[in-house]
């Protein structure tokens, strides 16, 4: 990644509400600053305040707000970033007060988004996510103007330049959207063809260490970076087990606290990535502060992607930095099944493989058909709906070993006896 040479000099402001409590808004700061630095700003200041509730003009009090004004002047700043998401109204507010750029989280997640984005599928998710962040903004200036000044007076230049700006958006938003669409069309043929794989797909907070994870068991040569949001899409690849065992492990976008909603849904089709997986593998950075909360995070936005029930395997990663033996034997008995790893030194693998493979196997229906000789002219077809593992001849008979997918056993079963049946006159081949 290229970084650009002169970073940008931003002031970060936090609120401290009876929900959010002093201790919890400075852990937020750490990261919005952790954020900041990955979109190439450097944080020369903290501003907090502590209020019963939000301001709807400035998010933060009028006096505050020209405080951080002084204050903005007098560091130089480029821009001013706010943890909590401003409404366009607020945000133009403190702009004018302030003469700088303003920026909220949403909007910095979306710019790390665009820094990142490699592949086209990446760019044109994230586009589409900043459109959609835009629409309600140019809407909502009008609305603005509408309330302020009635209907009539408005309408001139100012008008007409709005409507077509949204007209353009809109009309964008649409290109991309069908252009997505074609995306996960050859998505989904690419996971049809990954219907015989047991697939796990590593999923948790932004740097908790997934793309190691991968690249330790798979040497998949993932990009790792001590950034946040290091990866945006979505890579597959093959685990080695025995070869009796099919698995796929997916590297995808980390989760966030507050990922601006557009995004989720313009990354719906690189996060269902995850949707097909057999198994969630939810990496955990065990030495975070927070990762109790993350993982929360974690939780709720599985949840949004219809992706709650999905069988989860907690991988408590990074061990090597957390030395609380205490800490550890609680989780180990509350947040089973788990385990506790260390994907950069490697420690823990061979047994989170291993449960691994007890999930694979877990999913599979093993099975074997003895069939008389006559029906060997069947067997090329079987390969159709199920794996064959391994047939052998006897006599008059033969057996062939087979596998597939428990979840899809009724289809594949009826599927089996219609090929095993065609065109004979006995039907009685199938055990
Ligand atoms: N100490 C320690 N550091 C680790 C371990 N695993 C990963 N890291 C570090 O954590 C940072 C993030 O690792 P990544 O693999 O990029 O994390 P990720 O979850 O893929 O992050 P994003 O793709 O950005 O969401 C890197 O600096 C890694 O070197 C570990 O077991 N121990
Ligand atoms: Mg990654």
């Amino acid at each position: 990644m290229k970084e650009s040479q002169e970073r940008e000099r931003a002031v970060i402001v936090g609120l401290i509400t009876r929900e959010t409590p002093s201790w919890r808004v400075e852990d937020y700061l750490d990261e919005l600053e952790q954020l900041a630095d990955t979109a190439g700003a450097e944080v020369i200041e903290r501003v907090v305040q502590e209020r019963e509730r939000r301001d709807p003009a400035f998010m933060i009090g009028r006096g505050k707000a020209e405080e951080l004004a002084r204050t903005a002047r007098y560091q130089d700043a480029d821009l001013i970033i706010f943890d909590d998401d401003l409404t366009p109204a607020q945000a133009k507010n403190i702009e004018k007060l302030c003469g700088v750029k303003i920026v909220d989280r949403s909007a910095l997640i979306l710019d790390i988004f665009a820094k990142h984005a490699r592949t086209r599928e990446a760019r044109t998710q994230v586009e589409l996510a900043q459109l959609q962040y835009l629409l309600p903004r140019l809407t909502g200036q009008w609305r603005h103007l509408e309330r302020q000044v009635g209907g009539i007076g408005v309408r001139g230049p100012g008008e007409t330049q709005l409507e077509v700006d949204r007209r353009l958006v809109r009309k964008r938003v649409a290109v991309l959207q069908k252009e997505l669409e074609k995306i996960a069309g050859q998505r989904e043929i690419r996971r049809k063809n990954r219907r015989d794989f047991f697939k796990a797909a590593l999923v948790g907070y932004t740097n908790v260490g997934k793309s190691t994870l991968l690249n330790a068991l798979t040497e998949a040569g993932v990009l790792v970076e001590d950034r946040l949001f290091a990866t945006l899409d979505a890579t597959v690849r093959t685990l080695p087990m025995d070869n009796r065992r099919r698995l796929l492990l997916i590297d995808t976008v980390g989760f966030i606290r507050k990922l601006p909603h557009h995004l989720v849904a313009s990354f719906k089709s690189t996060l269902e990535e995850s949707a097909d997986a057999d198994l969630l593998l939810h990496v955990i950075d065990i030495s975070h502060p927070n990762f109790g909360e993350q993982m929360n995070v974690v939780d709720k936005v599985l949840k949004e992607l219809n992706l709650g029930g999905r069988p989860v395997l907690k991988v408590f990663n990074k061990i090597d930095q957390f030395d609380q033996s205490g800490v550890v034997a609680r989780l180990r008995e509350t947040e089973q099944p788990c385990v506790f790893v260390s994907a950069a030194r490697g420690i823990g693998l061979p047994q989170l493989v291993e449960r691994l493979a007890e999930f694979a196997d877990a999913a599979f229906v093993t099975d074997e058909l003895v069939l008389p000789l006559e029906k060997a002219s069947r067997v090329p077809k079987l390969y159709e709906v199920v794996e064959v593992l391994n047939t052998s001849y006897g006599e008059e008979e033969m057996a062939v070993q087979i596998r597939f997918a428990r979840q899809e056993e009724r289809r594949v079963r009826s599927q089996v006896a219609k090929i095993l049946q065609m065109d004979e006159e006995d039907g009685s081949a199938h055990e």
